[in-house]
């Protein structure tokens, strides 16, 4: 596999000019775009939102770039009717953002808290009311406090007051909502979250991130039962599967890294989520660090509760060698002493992630290929890059323009590599850019970039980037 950031997708103004589809989306594809609360409501302590653990943690000296915090992020909580305008504008049919927990129940577990859901309520009816679709999350990481002082993703109660909280969403916005996901990427919430601390709650401890790996997926199971019981339609759960290689594709000890770091990040989730069973050879590598008491008998039946479709989040390939005396990958995978995280190769992107398209293509036809039964989604995929708007500097911001080429470029090869995909068979209904807005990258704080649309924070000023209207014109003609 090779790097692949030549800019097939020219420039803006080439792009735009050209008339020919070359690579066609079949049919009904659906174009969007995603965002989750804590990175852009701001409004952190408006109409009786309680604390998350985001909260806390990005008011921890030394946690978050900078001290930043999402309290006021991009004041979408207040300004959404004029960024659904602009994702009209954009002719998104779909648009996935996260429900914040501690809105819906302050203190996590108690009464419901009916001006957090009118939040909601008002956003779903902008969103249908300019023909684009909601799709829910409704857990993008920002546990309520109350719940994590009592343990959080490593208590198996939050599991249950997740399903309850899920229950409550939908009797509010059932009738308007057809799409439901239940969890964001459930190996950052628990490895990050508890394994590696480089995210809230900040712990650093393996056994407690593989109780939270088996909590979250009992509160996707205990969620989907809650949300099918109240008659919801589409219900699924997105994952970040990690793309992992190995450094030399005929090294025997390199293979044997991989397939440690696709258990612990991948097959962990995917097959009791599909298959109904915990992989064996994952749960011994497990029991290493934790006597396992938390994985009850019948879990396993609730975690595979049928699902209707299955998000995918990538963003770049890692490449693993087998190397006696490497660090291994830490917190994030325990027990990988020994095994090699390649440093990223360029090109990379302004999180220093290599851009690996075809990444993306392995990805999907893998999970297509070992889990059939599911219909895939690509609930995010973008890139940081350094984007400049300083009201008029150069003659494109003169114009009032960003221009982000390398971000075209990015999105051009993996909507290559994602209708590569669809062409192998793999049965991919949409694509949803992450992110609509620049926004608060968690432990990066705001100062790496990822929207199409650029956030000059002080001003709260929308301005369409380059790659906007590139995205407006992939959408108009269904392709590239
Ligand atoms: O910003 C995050 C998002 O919240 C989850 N997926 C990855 C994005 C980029 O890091």
């Amino acid at each position: 596999m090779t790097g692949t950031h030549s800019s097939t997708a020219g420039t803006p103004a080439a792009l735009l000019r050209r008339t020919e589809v070359t690579h066609r989306f079949p049919e009904g594809f659906v174009w969007g775009a995603a965002t989750a609360a804590y990175q852009i409501e701001g409004a952190a302590r408006d109409d009786g939102r309680g604390p998350s653990i985001w909260d806390t943690f990005s008011r921890t000296p030394g946690k978050v770039y900078a001290g930043h915090t999402g309290d006021v992020a991009c004041d979408h909580y207040h300004r959404y009717p004029q960024d659904v305008a602009m994702m009209a504008d954009l002719g998104l049919a779909a648009y996935r953002f996260s429900i914040a927990w501690p809105r819906i129940k302050p203190d996590g577990s108690g009464p419901v808290n009916p001006r957090g859901l009118d939040f909601y309520d008002r956003l779903v009816d902008e969103l249908r009311g300019r023909g684009i679709d909601p799709i829910i999350t409704l857990y993008h990481w920002d546990l309520p406090q109350a719940l994590e002082d009592r343990g959080g993703w490593t208590n198996r109660e939050t599991a249950e007051h997740f399903a309850d909280y899920a229950a409550a969403v939908y009797a509010r916005l059932g009738d308007r909502v057809t799409t439901w996901t239940t969890l964001n990427e459930p190996w950052c919430s628990a490895y990050l979250g508890y394994g590696n601390g480089l995210h809230a709650p900040g712990r650093r401890d393996p056994a407690a991130a593989f109780a939270a790996v088996h909590h979250l997926l009992l509160g996707h199971g205990l969620a989907v039962r809650a949300l099918r019981a109240a008659g919801a339609g589409t219900v699924g759960v997105t994952l970040n599967p990690v793309a992992a290689f190995p450094a030399d594709p005929s090294s025997p000890a390199d293979a044997a890294a991989v397939r440690l770091v696709d258990g612990l990040h991948n097959r962990i989730f995917l097959d009791p989520l599909l298959l109904g069973r915990y992989p064996t050879d994952v749960l011994d590598h497990v029991s290493r660090f934790t006597d396992l008491g938390y994985l009850r008998s019948g879990d396993e039946k609730i975690i595979n509760a049928p699902i209707d479709v299955l998000g995918v989040n990538y963003y770049a390939p890692t490449y693993l060698a087998a190397r006696p005396g490497a660090a291994g990958g830490g917190g994030a995978y325990p027990g990988t002493e020994g095994i090699e995280f390649l440093p990223p190769a360029g090109p990379l992107t302004d999180m220093g992630w290599m851009i690996e398209p075809a990444g993306m293509t392995a990805v999907l036809t893998r999970i297509s290929r070992d889990y059939p039964a599911v219909p895939l989604f690509v609930t995010e995929n973008g890139a940081a890059f350094e984007d400049k708007y300083d009201g008029g500097g150069s003659e494109a911001e003169a114009a009032g323009r960003v221009p982000d080429v390398d971000r075209i470029a990015y999105l051009d090869g993996h909507l290559r590599a994602a209708h590569e995909a669809i062409s192998q068979g793999v049965d991919l209904r949409g694509y949803l850019v992450w992110s609509l807005l620049d926004n608060f990258e968690w432990a990066e704080g705001y100062r790496k970039r990822f929207g199409i649309i650029y956030v000059d924070y002080l001003t709260q000023r929308r301005v369409p980037k380059d790659s906007a209207r590139w995205y407006r014109e992939v959408i108009r003609r269904n392709g590239l």
